[in-house]
């Protein structure tokens, strides 16, 4: 089974799938939850924003609440919100080309993003419990619905069985629970199923439902395992939580990038402008 695409030269000097790639990137994310496309992005880019994770991410733990709460309770797989502010506040990042060509197909009109974070990988993490990232929508209903949330993933390091490349279950997404399942822990249902890990090379974007099941993965490597966490949502799921993006950043970001996060407080915090 393969879940990967690689960019040829030309798509990624344009910044856009041929239409072939772009039908299977379509098609793969329908039907197992999740894409990959290998190398998107630039290494020189990627390796700019890993170095800002590496050195934000050894400062925000220095704060005692956060290191219990990510070391110990969430046993080592770290959410850091990125700073509002380049580098990560880059239109590669927030509307990348490759994502948006997908996303444009397979969200509806007027989608949009309000969530962007870090899944941290710290060496010596312990297995996460299997989970999908969102409820489903009527979960009453016996049949799967089309993607309402969909996550953009950026691997700012190379993905591999040791440093705990996450465990996918492809089709999960499709899973509809019945009320006799409530209680029963995902592990036991997954027994049943095959899965994944998202191997793939620093630079790779992964595309995926929010349903789909999965889980964070040991690290037992030295380094840290680090992807952006960018999450997009059909226009109907506007919700009150926002990000506040300061003025001098927003005054930077592309028309896409200002559609896509339009519900966003833009200006200095508590101040919307
Ligand atoms: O970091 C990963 O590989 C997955 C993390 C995750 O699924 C989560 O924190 O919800």
């Amino acid at each position: 089974m393969t879940l990967s695409l690689e960019p040829t030269p030309s798509e990624r000097r344009k910044g856009k799938l041929s239409a072939i790639h772009l039908q299977w990137a379509l098609r793969t994310l329908r039907d197992t939850g999740l894409v990959i496309l290998e190398r998107a992005l630039p290494e020189d880019w990627i390796a700019a924003i890993r170095a800002a994770c590496d050195r934000d991410v050894k400062s925000y733990l220095k704060d005692p609440a956060l290191r219990k709460q990510f070391l110990v309770d969430a046993k080592g797989h770290i959410g850091m919100p990125p700073k509002q502010q380049s580098p990560y506040m880059d239109a590669l990042a927030i509307a990348n080309p490759f994502a948006t060509q997908i996303l444009d197909q397979m969200m509806g009109p007027e989608y949009f993003c309000t969530y962007y974070n870090t899944n941290i990988t710290w060496p010596g993490s312990a297995v996460q419990a299997l989970h999908r990232d969102t409820h489903l929508l009527f979960p009453e209903l016996n049949v799967a619905l089309p993607p309402h949330t969909v996550v953009v993933n950026i691997m700012l390091v190379d993905f591999t069985l040791a440093n705990g490349a996450t465990e996918v279950w492809p089709g999960s997404h499709l899973i509809v629970d019945r009320p006799e399942d409530q209680g029963v822990p995902l592990e036991e249902r997954a027994r049943a199923l095959p899965s994944l890990r998202t191997v793939a090379p620093a630079g790779s974007l992964v595309v995926r439902d929010l349903r789909m099941w999965h889980r964070g993965m040991p690290n037992q490597t030295d380094l840290i395992r680090t992807m952006l966490a960018i999450v997009y949502f059909r226009r109907f799921m506007h919700r009150s939580e926002v990000m506040t993006i300061p003025q001098r950043v927003w005054d930077t970001l592309p028309e896409k990038a200002r559609q896509l996060f339009r519900h966003n407080r833009v200006g200095r915090p508590g101040k919307p402008s």
